[in-house]
């Protein structure tokens, strides 16, 4: 009986880990952070065993065999616990020890990997306790004092409570691993339901990108950014998974009239198609957190406008679904520029991780402060009052983009061959547009670039300049006017608060 309780309380201490795995991240759970260590500490000679023996089924096998050596170890734990306790708790101590550390040294886990482990650990004990405290229950009536450590027979009561606590236990533990496996199956449908999902055409579709707006230069970055390209940057340790079907925006706060919309109503509206550059504000001079994409949304504006604004709000709170706040200038949201409520990018829905089903893009602002993914909530509010994740943390209430510009071509440390060379990039100052870029060698004279077309002040521009090199070690370096006439400042400033700035360069060699 004894063993029985240690195997169920085993039970219960993987359903409960793998439940709460569920919400840390995906494979935290204990058997598949185990599962996955022992695959990386095995050694290749037994691995290839394995391969050769088992096949593409060698992680079935694994897993039986894993599942038999903890039913084994459960059934010790156990026997030791009624025998010699605490024991059998020390043991479920150790094998969750073991857990934790094992989902802490995944890669790609951080400290909260290892709440499934500590979940696990205590649903565990807890049930092992109480199922072997019932059975070293001892009949109430005084026993001869020469037999008082001899077994003896289990009252009837505590039999039948033990029976019913063990139930009532694995009873628990298969709901907890039924439960994991549907929440688990959620997500694929999410995914089902974004491969199925069809969005409509524009209504006001992105005009076709001029001709002379793609430069033909071998390894310039493509004026489109691929979405399997496109940087990502988020607080989210796994991606939400929000169904389409489960989507609600609320508009509320200091409006006329709180506005909810599901993702069917969002779809119907007459969709506008718009090229935006989003970028980083924590993109260093020359980095690579920028992407240019075609976006498919509604205009905010027109749904702020249903809500209506009070006079003196200055602000919108967007929230997301995984709780990641941004706060937007209520003006920015309003004077007619593209920020959309987006539903697709490039042509397809949202990819997962760029804020599936819905999120927000707003020319001209940094990523933080703008362009909320799994967006949820929007609260009309001040700045006075609110404030949101990042600024929460030291960076800029307000993060307009500023000019940049990048040699993407040639790269850091190239070895060039003498003679003509192209020198090539990108260029952005959403909202105010590239008037021009301008490049220089060894801090000498400025030459203009010739400049891709534009598509609108909100995209970046590809450049190129051809370059007559001569032998040596040269620094190139390049700044940007923007469509307004400023010059790119060249004053050299790290990202926080609010955005790198100074002249990107690159030191080549020509031979
Ligand atoms: N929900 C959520 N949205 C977010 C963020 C986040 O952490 N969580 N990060 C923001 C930042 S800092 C940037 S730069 C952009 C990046 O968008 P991308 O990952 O699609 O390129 O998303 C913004 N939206
Ligand atoms: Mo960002």
């Amino acid at each position: 009986m004894a063993a029985a309780a240690g195997v169920v309380a085993g039970a219960v201490t993987l359903a409960a880990g793998e439940l709460a795995g569920l919400l840390v991240g995906p494979r935290s759970g204990p058997f598949f952070v185990v599962g996955n260590t022992i695959v990386d500490l095995t050694p290749e000679w037994l691995k290839s065993f394995a391969i050769s023996t088992f096949g593409e089924n060698d992680k079935i096998a694994l897993f039986a065999c894993l599942a038999t050596m903890l039913t084994l170890l459960a059934a010790i734990a156990g026997w030791l616990q009624l025998r010699r306790p605490p024991w059998g708790l020390v043991l479920v101590g150790i094998l969750g020890a073991v857990a934790a550390v094992a989902a802490l040294t995944r890669p790609g886990s951080d400290a909260w990997y290892v709440i499934p482990a500590i979940v696990a650990i205590v649903s565990g004990s807890l049930t092992l306790w109480l199922l072997i405290s019932v059975l070293r229950e001892r009949p109430e009536q005084p026993s001869d004092s020469a037999h008082a450590d001899a077994p003896q027979p289990l009252p009837r009561s505590s039999r039948r409570r033990f029976l019913v606590l063990t139930v009532a236990a694995a009873g628990l533990a298969v709901a907890a691993a039924a439960g994991s496996r549907t929440l688990g199956q959620t997500r694929q449908d999410i995914l089902d339901a974004r491969a199925r999902l069809r969005l409509p055409s524009a209504d006001d579709p992105a005009a076709p990108p001029p001709v002379d707006a793609e430069l033909d230069v071998p390894e310039i970055t493509p004026f489109t950014t691929p979405n399997s390209e496109f940087y990502r940057v988020d607080t989210a340790l796994e991606i939400p998974r929000l169904h389409p079907g489960e989507w609600r925006l609320r508009i509320h706060g200091m409006v006329d009239e709180a506005v909810e919309i599901d993702f069917d109503d969002l779809v119907s509206l007459p969709l506008v198609e718009r090229m935006i550059t989003l970028t980083c504000v924590s993109n260093e001079v020359g980095g690579e957190l920028a992407g240019n994409a075609v976006w498919l949304g509604y205009p905010l504006r027109a749904l702020l406008e249903r809500a209506r604004p009070h006079d003196d709000a200055d602000m919108v709170l967007s929230t997301s679904v995984d709780g990641f706040t941004a706060s937007t200038p209520l003006e920015a949201l309003t004077d007619g520029r593209d920020a959309l409520l987006a539903v697709g990018m490039n042509g397809e829905p949202l990819p997962m991780r760029h804020g599936f089903p819905v999120r927000m893009v707003v020319p001209g602002l940094y990523g933080y402060v703008s362009a909320t993914k799994w967006v949820t909530d929007l609260r009309v509010t001040r700045f006075d009052r609110e404030t949101a994740y990042w600024t929460d943390r030291g960076w800029a209430e307000r993060a307009p983009i500023k000019t940049a510009s990048r040699i993407d071509v040639p790269g850091s440390f190239a070895r060039l061959d003498a003679g003509p060379n192209v020198v090539a990039g990108v260029a952005w100052a959403q909202r105010r547009g590239i008037g021009a870029v301008q490049v220089n060698v060894d801090d000498g004279e400025w030459y203009e670039a010739e400049l891709a077309g534009e598509v609108s002040v909100d995209t970046w521009r590809q450049w190129f300049w051809e370059w007559d090199a001569e032998p040596g070690r040269h620094t190139v370096r390049v700044r940007a006017v923007d469509g307004d006439g400023a010059l790119q400042t060249g004053e050299q400033v790290p990202p926080i608060p609010d955005g790198a700035s100074g002249w990107h360069s690159v030191v080549v060699e020509v031979i």
